[in-house]
């Protein structure tokens, strides 16, 4: 079966046959699960990301063992869904437990506010399942051709009523687009002895209203964001509510529709878009405009040709104007012009915060999302602890990072006592620019990297540290996102620095996007080999220190410059002519 590869052809990809003929997401799975092999059959792969698991192999491990021509070692990966991002501390304990006893050791907090946990074998992943759903979340709908992870701002901050509604919305909304097939039950939570399901959704057969039996043509991700604070990074998904509000009054929310980063290099008929402002919305039709548009998507998104299948191809073939004109008649009546509202702030939410109701949150800057013990690093066992003794409300960010809320004044020190005991800087302790540094999980579990990307960032962010403090732009708050292949699961093409892996060791440097989210960036350079990336980017911000203004940012300062003039300053800059060279 090719996968997401077919091109251009009339008749539906492989991937939706096997959607057609699964019966809502049954397939072959429970068969092939019993079946004692490591793996599954083509088929079901694809229906097992709807279930929120990718069948992987240790790339590296799979190497080491090419000469003996062995099997595939084969592992999961499972994502598990948390809208906004909202946990307890007992949830991401058992998230933690769960990566220990059944994954790899680690776990991965995600750009898209979940978790990721890696290494699963076959023989455990119900097991696996199971312990998601008695810890009161799911991993149904956390991957695959249907809405994912809905993002909303984390910050837990208390009687502030539009923040209050808006993760409300969220909620109501995260539930009206939860798919409604039993098959996730009947699969992974029937009881092995009784047979009894965990959870049984009502109804006499499987009926999803809102996808039908063959849900969306691709992903498709909604967030939503404060105009003062896109920390969700609104205008790279599918869906955007942005909060429009007055007076602790929330008016509606501008509706963006068909943002997406990832591209396919080699076919010109892909591209990274921002979202477009499409209407605006009251807050009484939230659910139903999102379900009007991702009906559209249902019925006119591209089932032949899974690399422009999202939501932003269905707009770009459909143009704008008749896109709206067929959301409209989907939901009933017209859209309001957008209200004049954009973003204008950004917020990660890092470091020590009153939270409104003379409590506090913390957060915590987790480098590349990573939670794991590595020699005098000790994030997973500092983390237990916090969670144990202090036992906050949780949160994760779309930055990869944690929030620990309903903190009383002295968890400031307890919590910095206990990070320091476990060789783990405190957000006061780390550079501006690694806090503001994200990478995707890439090499060796992510079967689509060609370069590194988790691995290697901690290390350039090592190397560029002394070099932007030498510039004194240690305090200047700038986006280095990095990833492992140009699909762009780090969001870099709208960041102030994007390092996409272009081949092994590799990559292409992007510039001019912005904290912000409103703006793609440009291609810098490329086919750059890793060791060169700190002197090229220490030459683009050499080139800043030099000729900003006072208010510009590192990624507006690059657009105003040019990309070429940013890079004729940079080469005289590194060739010496500039005297730092
Ligand atoms: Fe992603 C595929 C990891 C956020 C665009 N992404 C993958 C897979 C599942 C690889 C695969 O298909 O075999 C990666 C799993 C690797 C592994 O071993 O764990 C993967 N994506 C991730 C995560 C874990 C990166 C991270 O470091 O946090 C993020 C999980 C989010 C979540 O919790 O739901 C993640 N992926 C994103 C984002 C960012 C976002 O959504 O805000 C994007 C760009 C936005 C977008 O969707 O356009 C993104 N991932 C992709 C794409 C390109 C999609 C496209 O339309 O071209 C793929 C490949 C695909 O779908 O064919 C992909
Ligand atoms: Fe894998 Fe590419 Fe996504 Fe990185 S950007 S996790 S390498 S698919």
């Amino acid at each position: 079966m090719a996968d997401e590869q077919d091109v251009g052809s009339p008749k539906p990809s492989a991937v939706e046959v096997a959607k057609t003929a699964s019966h809502y997401l049954r397939g072959d799975i429970a068969k092939e699960l019993a079946d004692g092999v490591p793996g599954f059959g083509k088929a079901s792969v694809q229906l097992l990301k709807n279930h929120g698991t990718y069948q992987q192999d240790d790339r590296e491990a799979r190497k080491a063992r090419e000469g003996a021509k062995s099997e595939r070692q084969i592992s999961f990966m499972i994502r598990t869904v948390v809208p906004g991002g909202k946990l307890t501390a007992a949830q991401l304990l058992a998230a933690i437990d769960m990566g220990d006893e059944l994954g790899n050791g680690t776990i991965r907090l995600t750009t898209r506010q979940s978790i990721q946990h890696h290494g699963v074998v076959k023989g455990e992943l119900k097991d696996f399942m199971r312990r998601v759903h008695a810890n009161h979340l799911t991993t149904l709908a956390a991957c695959g051709d249907v809405e994912r992870n809905i993002m909303c701002c984390p910050a837990p901050i208390h009687g502030n009523p539009v923040r209050e509604q808006m993760q409300a919305k969220l909620d109501e909304l995260a539930r009206h687009l939860a798919p409604r097939t039993r098959a996730y039950y009947e699969i992974w939570l029937t009881d092995p002895d009784t047979g009894e399901q965990q959870r049984v959704a009502g109804g006499p057969e499987v009926v999803e209203p809102i996808y039908g039996p063959t849900y969306l043509p691709r992903k498709f991700k909604t967030a939503f964001a404060l105009p003062e604070d896109n920390c969700t990074d609104i205008y790279a998904n599918d869906l955007g509510f942005l909060v429009v509000h007055e007076q602790g009054r929330i008016l509606g929310y501008n509706v963006l529709a068909g943002g997406g980063m990832g591209v396919t290099p080699s076919a010109a008929k892909t591209f990274p878009a921002l979202a477009k402002r499409l209407g605006f919305v009251p807050p009484e039709d939230v659910l139903a405009i999102a379900e009007a548009i991702v009906k559209v998507q249902r019925d006119h998104g591209n089932r032949s040709d899974r690399k422009v299948a999202r939501l932003k191809y269905t707009i770009h073939t459909m143009g704008l104007e008749n896109f709206r004109a067929k959301v409209e008649e989907y939901f009933g009546k017209k859209l309001a012009p957008c209200h004049p509202a954009d973003v204008h702030g950004f917020d990660d939410h890092i470091g020590w915060f009153p939270q409104g109701n003379g409590k506090h949150f913390y957060g915590l800057n987790v480098e590349n999302g990573r939670v794991h013990d590595s020699g005098s690093f000790r994030l997973k066992t500092a983390l237990r602890q916090i969670l144990r003794e202090i036992a906050p409300g949780v949160r994760i960010t779309a930055h990869q990072s944690l929030l620990f809320s309903d903190l009383a004044a002295g968890d400031r020190d307890r919590i910095a006592t206990i990070l320091r005991a476990h060789g783990v800087k405190t957000s006061e302790e780390i550079s501006t620019v690694r806090r503001w540094s994200m990478a995707c999980v890439a090499l060796p579990t992510c079967g689509l990297a060609v370069a590194e990307s988790e691995r290697v960032l901690p290390g350039l962010i090592d190397s560029l540290e002394p070099e932007v403090a030498k510039l004194g732009l240690a305090a200047d708050a700038f986006t280095i996102r990095m990833t492992g292949c140009p699909n762009a699961c780090a969001r870099p093409y709208n960041s102030d620095i994007g390092i996409v892996g272009r081949t092994a060791g590799k990559y292409t440097i992007f510039l001019g996007g912005r904290l912000l989210g409103d703006r793609l960036n440009e291609q810098y350079k490329d086919v750059v080999p890793f060791e060169d990336l700190c002197r090229e980017i220490t030459a683009v911000l050499a080139c800043y220190k030099a000729e900003r203004t006072a208010v510009e940012t590192l990624g507006d300062f690059c657009h105003r410059k040019g990309i070429d003039g940013v890079r004729s300053w940079a080469g005289e800059w590194l060739a010496g002519a500039r005297g730092h060279g």
